[in-house]
């Protein structure tokens, strides 16, 4: 076993040993007979071990130094992959693959062993999990709260064209980061009624009474900082059926009930729903919700009266970050445990929530505003109803009273309405912060969407525009690039991405230029031979990569990027020897199981790859690749290899995105509209380093006040738009069903029972895109300046660390205590 942490020095002999040990006593091997997978968990073992001394190292700290702590509530954390991850924030990387090798073992191959947790989405996910790293490379004490899925993110195969959606069994083999803590499980309540009773101090008594109940139990993950020793932790529950009866007590009743609830305890956990920006409201979805707030918010209670006695000043030590609305119901348990358990009257329990919840918005799209009939959220949260019942009471007689007789302003701001609790409302009345993640998308917030809230209480509203990790996405993700960028500005950029513009004096040196194009092409390189493993098609290395990989939805307009392929494919037969640079489209997309435009697009797409890349007449000129299962693993790998970056959301609509960073970080250049971060991106790079293109968010705004605009005409008017829209319902892609693509066309033309046509402005967008594409082309030619442009993307994305957007956190929302740990062996400094 490894006996000294890896900050000290790393001591190869004992790690080899450890691994060796390891498969022995896991599996009764030795290393030759060991499988990969066992190599990996072997290895992934010995890491956790040195990891745990660093953990219980900073946990001790914790409760000597007492910091301000943050509880990220989430339900969605998109870790990928962790051993990686570890080796490089423990500064071990190049150490244990140099052991590995000894040893006769790639570390390439160990890594890929390792299943991706994939318990999110997308980019509300994601984003969780570059916090966290962010958040203990900073010193500063944090949880991740989420929920343990036995199944995330599905995976993604593809089958004749179409998405197939197969089980995501990430525990099959284990897990070997996770700690299982069950005398930390805790007993969440659902359902029954509400009774009161007056107790012997004449104080009313809520008693929840004939609910069903679940025990939660903790499973601790490591986040291990970047090179300072500390490890904070992710906490994500399991559900347990509660030990609840004996056997010569029960009746009828009793056993039906326990029936119900262990089936209540089996399902809870069983699934992530896998929508991205869209609310199903489905009851199981809001049990989840519920099951993961509680248990954690029992715990931070609990904790803190561990080591103060006056619950009063809790906001003091702790905050509640709700990433989106999932979380809201914190507010509403928060407020009973406050009163229920502690005996806090309303106001001082008030007092003490307003100061600890705060709420971010990812996005404005309608249809993702979570909004719970009153039916099932109090026949399912009983007590919970009540609070909200109250707070409302109370929010909507503020409205009155500054607004009197300003009966629509009710009607457009109360948190129950219509029959429904509004969540949104909830969080932004409850909290004492409301934040966007772009400085566009906050700016709609105030101007828009929430602008009656903004009005009412507009020191609660601030930005706090995304970022991602450096540490996952260029060190871990692009090691060529990673160590030409520390050649020439040193490593400081790995905990201060600030430290990257330095690379701009190199922007318009030629050997820099030609080695970060031979980097690039190294980068393709890989990818190419990811693709031909994985898809079966050879692309390359030498074309364009043009790139979209996010997830598949109508606004994200992939449509427009596999129209405009089908135009160029058009322009290509009608003139075979046109000026034409060899281009590969590359897609990667995860479609909602229930998403049938979403899922369509993906055929789609896959059907005009079949037909173009095995048309000899454009002499490969196009390549159009999907790449099956995107994912956080696969991800690091594209995004080093890209040239181009497709951010071509309908403005407005995309709140921030983060891939386009990861993109930039990876020196590809932006093909965009002025969405989301994308503004911001391109103020930092500059408009000559980026191809924009199309409506702005005002106009597209403007479009939807005043009735939209009318596709026909555009249709009627040019005729290569028309040829490409014909196409679809012509069988040219779809030779044996010419309906197939039916609806897409019809998405784009026709008025649907519930939407306009051409809701996201694809064809309106088509011509400035193309011309935007062109000039891709035209850039792409000159290599020189491509790879001065390529350089600046990658110094001027200092902005977009998640280490900047997590100080802005801390410094206007959080106020958490910086923690430095003493060294080892000394003793640590008086605060
Ligand atoms: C927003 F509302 C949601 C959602 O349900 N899921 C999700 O991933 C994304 N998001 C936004 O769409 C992105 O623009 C944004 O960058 C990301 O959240 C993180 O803020």
């Amino acid at each position: 076993m490894l006996k000294k942490t890896v900050l000290q020095k790393f001591d190869k002999e004992l790690f080899k040993n450890s691994v060796i040990y390891n498969v022995k006593t896991l599996y009764r091997k030795t290393l030759e007979e060991a499988t990969q997978q066992q190599i990996f968990q072997a290895v992934a073992y010995a890491i956790k071990d040195v990891i745990v001394d660093n953990w219980m190292n900073t946990q001790k700290e914790y409760a000597k130094q007492d910091p301000k702590t943050v509880y990220y509530l989430s339900m969605e954390f998109l870790m990928g992959r962790a051993l990686g991850n570890n080796l490089i924030n423990l500064q071990a990387y190049n150490d244990v693959a140099e052991a590995l090798e000894d040893l006769g073992i790639d570390i390439n191959l160990v890594e890929d062993q390792e299943p991706d947790p994939a318990l999110g989405n997308g980019g509300l996910g994601r984003l969780a999990a570059c916090f966290l790293d962010s958040l203990a490379t900073m010193g500063y004490s944090a949880y991740g709260c989420g929920i343990r899925y036995r199944y995330g993110m599905f995976k993604q195969e593809i089958r004749d064209g179409y998405q197939i959606e197969v089980p995501d069994n990430w525990l099959a083999d284990g897990n070997p980061f996770e700690l299982r803590r069950p005398e930390y499980a805790k007993e969440v309540k659902f359902g029954g009624y509400v009774n009161v009773y007056v107790d012997e101090n004449g104080r009313n008594n809520f008693k929840q009474e004939g609910y069903q109940s679940v025990k939660a139990i903790p499973y601790d993950m490591p986040i291990v900082g970047y090179g300072n020793g500390i490890v904070n932790t992710l906490r994500i529950w399991d559900a347990e059926p509660v030990e609840c009866f004996q056997l010569e007590s029960f009746d009828k009743g009793d056993y039906q009930k326990a029936v119900e609830q262990e089936n209540l305890a089996r399902n809870i956990v069983e699934v992530l729903y896998p929508n991205d920006n869209h609310y199903a409201g489905k009851e199981l979805r809001l049990k989840q919700q519920y099951f993961f707030i509680s248990a954690s918010v029992q715990e931070a209670v609990e904790k803190y009266m561990r080591k103060h006695d006056d619950i009063r000043k809790f906001h003091e030590k702790v905050t509640f970050q709700l990433n989106d609305t999932h979380p809201t119901v914190a507010i509403a348990e928060l407020m009973r445990i406050l009163m229920d358990d502690y005996y806090l009257t309303w106001d001082e329990a008030w007092a003490v929530t307003t100061k600890t919840c705060a709420y971010t918005n990812h996005t404005i799209m309608a249809e993702a505003l979570e909004k719970w009939p009153i039916e099932l959220f109090s026949r399912l949260l009983p007590r919970i109803y009540q609070i909200v019942e109250e707070i409302n009471r109370r929010f909507i007689a503020q409205v009155s009273q500054q607004y009197p007789g300003d009966q629509n302003k009710i009607a457009k701001m109360a948190i129950i309405y219509d029959g429904q609790v509004k969540m949104a409302h909830l969080a932004i009345v409850s909290g004492y912060s409301v934040n966007g993640v772009a400085r566009l998308h906050t700016e709609i917030l105030e101007k828009q969407e929430l602008r009656d809230f903004y009005e009412m209480m507009p020191e609660k509203f601030n930005n706090k525009t995304n970022g991602i990790t450096q540490r996952r996405f260029l060190l871990h993700g692009n090691p060529l690039l990673a160590q030409w960028v520390t050649d020439h500005v040193g490593n400081d950029w790995i905990t201060d991405l600030s430290k990257i513009s330095g690379l701009k004096i190199y922007a318009e040196d030629e050997k820099a230029q030609q080695e970060f194009m031979n980097i690039k092409y190294q980068n393709k390189v890989r990818l190419a031979r990811y693709i031909l493993e994985h898809n079966g098609v050879e692309v390359d290395p030498r074309s364009i990569f043009d790139v979209q990989v996010k997830r598949l939805h109508e606004y994200k307009r992939q449509l427009l990027n596999i129209l405009h392929i089908m135009y160029l494919y058009n322009e290509l037969k009608n003139n075979p020897q046109m000026e034409f640079y060899p281009r590969t489209f590359i897609f990667g997309a995860k479609a909602a199981a229930g998403y049938r435009n979403a899922k369509l697009t993906i055929k789609l797409i896959n059907a005009v790859a079949d037909v173009v890349n095995n048309d000899p007449s454009i002499g490969g000129k196009i390549k159009v690749v999907f790449i099956e299962d995107y994912k956080v693993s696969n991800a690091e790998w594209i995004f080093a290899a890209a040239d181009v970056s497709e951010q071509i959301s309908t403005a407005s609509k995309e709140a921030s995105g983060t891939g386009n960073m990861k993109f930039m970080l990876n020196g590809a250049l932006t093909l965009g509209t002025m969405d989301g971060a994308n503004v911001e991106i391109v103020e930092e790079v500059g408009m000559e380093n980026a191809f924009i293109f199309g409506l702005s968010s005002d106009e597209v705004i403007r479009f939807e006040n005043y009735g939209g605009y009318n596709p026909m005409d555009i249709f009627n008017n040019d005729p290569d738009i028309r040829r490409v829209l014909m196409q679809l319902i012509n069988g040219t892609f779809a030779p044996y069903d010419t309906e197939l693509f039916r609806p897409l066309y019809n998405s784009l033309l026709n008025t649907q029972s519930t939407s306009k046509a051409d809701m996201y402005f694809i064809l309106k967008d088509f011509k400035p895109y193309a011309e935007a594409q062109r000039r891709v082309e035209a850039a792409y030619r000159d290599e020189a300046n491509w790879a001065k442009s390529a350089i600046l993307n990658v110094a001027c994305s200092g902005k977009f660390s998640s280490d900047r957007t997590i100080q802005e956190y801390v410094d206007d929302i959080w106020h958490l205590d910086k923690v430095v740990l003493p060294k080892r062996g000394e003793k640590p400094k008086a605060k």
